[in-house]
């Protein structure tokens, strides 16, 4: 469908994709200003080492390179160290970390030195000759390992290594535990992994000497955001950055950040007076871009033998990196804020503590703190179901919330219908025939399992103001713009990002929805904060479908009151009596009597005369500032048919079913896409993805022969069912997508291998589930 009225919903094909298939795009290795110098950092092989003497002058002679700059020198052109945006544990300390590293290196990997030279191999060949005494430290890798009472401190002014504490609590906690039919204990890990996006991060910046101003080209979420940051470190007013996105190949959170790299490049660009270029090699972008989810969750929960769910509590481990990251403790501290899920705990204290290990930093990945806690929640109802010989999706069931608006721990969940949702995705599991397949394979000796994870999810982050008291030095609201220009064609100005997820599409639906005009009359423009509106939070948090996507919806709107104001004076009507279709206006059951957008357009800009209304201002024009009052809550329900060869400890995935819920759907082309984009990213995360240290804390994973993701051969079936419960308070009802599939992933993969080892009984409660661990446990299962 390529019409207006009626385009919201449609499966029209992403208006993205034409460019990227026909190698139009342009990827951040693609922007070449003349003159442009390639950087290379020189990276700690150590995981934690005083940096004794560096010298650099060989490299700085070397015959190629234009500047050369330490840690030292760094920090002696900015105004302050790497910015913290996000503060749940306000009292805890705050690491200190200069784009380089200047007094110690704290991970292997860690940057200490960079080069600027006229291509990539001349720095790096420049590097070799950077002369770096280290004193060696012993390294922290493990929780356990910081958390001892004589662990190596890796900040010297801190009192261990705790990095912050938080709470997130909520009723009588005692007392549900005092009146408890049972209580149930468990400890889940989940391991180092990260958003291993096909392009790696990457900056070009100019520095103008004359001017003091930093033009920065950036494969960023988050370009206001990035710029505010930039000028905070550099000193600089808002007006003298420019932050500018080019085509993204896959961000899915770890390219939302600000990182030291960026700084780097701006300052050798100042020292050299070039425009620099940094662009991580893939090896290097293991180490140097956010890690994520590694986690140890200690809880109880508190049941009665009908399988009410009446407490929670427990402590989450963040296992953070050396230093934080922009977003610091937050990932882990949602972890705990959404741990009750779609259920109703009335009773609730989970402690949050952050622990910094010799790591890179700890940061946002696709699903953040998510996927962690529904693993915890699905565990804990399986494990309740089966204490008191419970079917679980009755436990389920008799734990959801039905009333909404429902104030958990901490957010307002708006809307949801979990009981349907859950029989919706049983449904498709009966309809699949999956019982009847595993009844087959059990009786030929095969060992095959079906399992469950119910999630929600809080999309739309924002509102403004309650971020700020969560700790978020950042807003959430979005500011949009939709003009129509002279000849009726429309252009929507964002300050989303666009980086695979489709968003340039989704938006132009909501305009062409709204406008009434042909789909292909729109333009979505966005990637420049010279000219784009502001977006605080960037493109993150599954918000610019839902945020983004109600601001233009509110702009187009009044715009298209606009419109049939002026059409009205034409007609001599009311505007109440005209219609727009398909980029006309006319008068409704008079044929004949109509005005195109494209002549209103003319009258607009270029001959208002006879036309415009006398009290009507030139220009098609309307700008929106749109900051909910409330998150919006998606939810889903995921299946999992898989086979396990207990001879070897391979699990096979067999059909993945999706029941899902974001409100009204913009485009159910693009959110199927985005629930498998999702759920192949907790296939990896179940089965094969773990960032490895070794005993003395050196990094063991450098490259995709080392770090398994799932390739399109072990991504089984898809089959997805859709519901739309709108988001009332949202202006189109839209709910977040773009994280869906990786948050119930891991608790379903993990029950149907459990559902499969039934006979030795089997609990999974750490990620990945790699074969070797999984003989073990079938071993220790067997033994029982
Ligand atoms: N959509 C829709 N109707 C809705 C909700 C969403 O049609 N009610 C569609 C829209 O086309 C929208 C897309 O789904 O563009 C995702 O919408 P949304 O949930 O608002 O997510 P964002 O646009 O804010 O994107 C961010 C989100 C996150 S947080 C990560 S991480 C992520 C993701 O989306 N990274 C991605 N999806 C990704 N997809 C790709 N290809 N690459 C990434 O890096």
């Amino acid at each position: 469908m390529t019409v207006g009225g009626g385009v919201i919903g449609a499966r029209v094909s992403r208006a993205e994709d034409v460019r990227l298939l026909t190698g139009r795009a342009v990827f951040i290795d693609d922007v070449r200003p003349p003159g442009v110098l390639e950087a290379a950092i020189l990276r700690s092989p150590h995981p934690h080492a005083r940096i004794v003497r560096i010298d650099t002058t060989a490299a700085a002679a070397y015959p190629g390179v234009f500047a050369v700059v330490t840690g030292a020198d760094v920090k002696s052109m900015v105004r302050r160290p790497q910015p913290l945006i996000w503060r749940p544990a306000p009292d805890g300390p705050e690491t200190v970390a200069y784009p380089l590293a200047v007094d110690k290196v704290l991970y292997t990997g860690h940057g200490l030195a960079a080069v600027a030279a006229v291509d990539r191999a001349t720095a790096e060949d420049a590097l070799e000759l950077i002369d770096v005494e280290y004193g060696l430290l012993p390294a922290v890798t493990t929780l356990e390992q910081a958390l001892s009472p004589d662990a190596p401190r890796l900040h010297e002014d801190w009192p261990d290594n705790v990095a912050g504490r938080a709470v997130v609590a909520q009723g009588d906690v005692e007392a549900a535990f005092a009146r408890a039919d049972v209580v149930l204990r468990e400890t889940f890990r989940f391991a180092r992994q990260w958003g291993a996006s096909l392009e790696t991060r990457g900056v070009v910046a100019t520095w103008d000497p004359f001017t003091s101003h930093l033009d920065a080209w950036v494969n960023t979420q988050s370009p206001h955001l990035i710029r505010e940051l930039f000028a905070e470190v550099l000193g600089l007013s808002v007006d003298k950055v420019r932050v500018r996105v080019p085509d993204i190949g896959g961000g899915f959170g770890s390219k939302s950040g600000f990182y030291g790299d960026q700084v780097v490049a701006a300052v050798l660009s100042r020292v050299s007076g070039r425009p620099v270029k940094f662009l991580e090699d893939r090896r290097e972008s293991f180490v140097a871009t956010v890690h994520a989810r590694e986690q140890r969750i200690d809880v109880e929960v508190a049941a009665r033998a009908d399988g009410t769910i009446t407490g929670l509590r427990g402590t989450v481990h963040g296992v953070l990196g050396a230093n934080f990251s922009t977003v610091g403790l937050s990932p882990c501290w949602t972890t705990a804020a959404i741990m009750t899920g779609p259920y109703a705990i009335p009773a609730v204290e989970l402690n949050v503590v952050g622990v910094v290990t010799n790591k890179p930093p700890y940061g946002a990945y696709r699903g953040y703190g998510l996927p962690k806690a529904n693993f915890v929640h699905e565990h804990m109802v399986e494990a309740v179901a089966r204490r008191f010989g419970l079917d679980p999706h009755d436990v389920r069931r008799r734990n959801f919330v039905t009333d909404f608006p429902y104030q958990s721990p901490v957010f307002v969940y708006d809307s949801g219908r979990y009981a349907e949702c859950l029989d919706l995705c049983r449904d498709a599991v009966r309809r699949a025939g999956w019982a009847d397949r595993v009844a087959r394979a059990r009786a030929e000796g095969a060992h095959m399992g079906i399992g469950y994870a119910f999630h929600n999810e809080v999309s739309a982050f924002a509102p403004s103001r309650i971020v700020n008291m969560s700790g978020l030095d950042h807003s959430g609201f979005d500011e949009a713009a939709v003009r129509i220009d002279s000849t009726g064609r429309v252009t929507v100005h964002t300050g989303q990002t666009s980086m695979g997820q489709g968003i340039h599409t989704a938006l132009a639906q909501v305009a062409a929805h709204a406008l009434d005009v042909p789909l292909d009359h729109v333009t979505v423009i966005s990637g420049d904060t010279d000219s784009a509106p502001y977006t605080g939070y960037g493109t993150a948090a599954s918000r610019a479908a839902a945020v983004g996507g109600a601001a233009v919806l509110n702009a187009a709107t009044r715009l298209r009151a606009k419109v049939l104001r002026i059409a009205a004076h034409v007609f001599e009507a009311s505007p109440d009596d005209l219609e727009i279709s398909d980029g006309v206006v006319s008068v409704k059951g008079v044929p004949g009597r109509s005005v195109t957008l494209a002549a209103i357009g003319d009258a607009a800009y270029r001959r208002p005369h006879g036309v415009l209304p006398d009290d009507e201002e030139p220009t098609l024009h309307e700008r929106e500032v749109y900051d909910p009052v409330n998150v919006a809550t998606a939810f889903g329900c995921t299946a999992v048919l898989a086979s396990v060869d207990v001879e070897t400890g391979v699990v096979e995935l067999l059909g993945y079913l999706i029941a899902h819920d974001c409100g009204t759907m913009i485009n159910p082309m693009i959110v199927e896409g985005q629930l498998q984009g999702g759920a192949a990213q907790a296939i990896g995360g179940a089965l094969y993805e773990r960032l490895a240290y070794g005993t003395s804390g050196e990094a063991l994973t450098r490259s995709f022969a080392e770090y398994l993701l799932p390739t399109a051969g072990v991504v089984p079936p898809f089959g997805i069912s859709h519901m739309e419960t709108p988001a009332d308070h949202i202006p189109g009802g839209f709910k977040g997508a773009g994280e869906a599939g990786v948050i119930g992933g891991g608790a379903a993969i993990a029950h149907a291998v459990q559902d499969a080892l039934a006979e030795f009984r089997v609990r999974i409660t750490s990620l990945p589930i790699t074969p070797p661990d999984l003989l073990a446990a079938i071993r220790t299962g067997a033994e029982r």
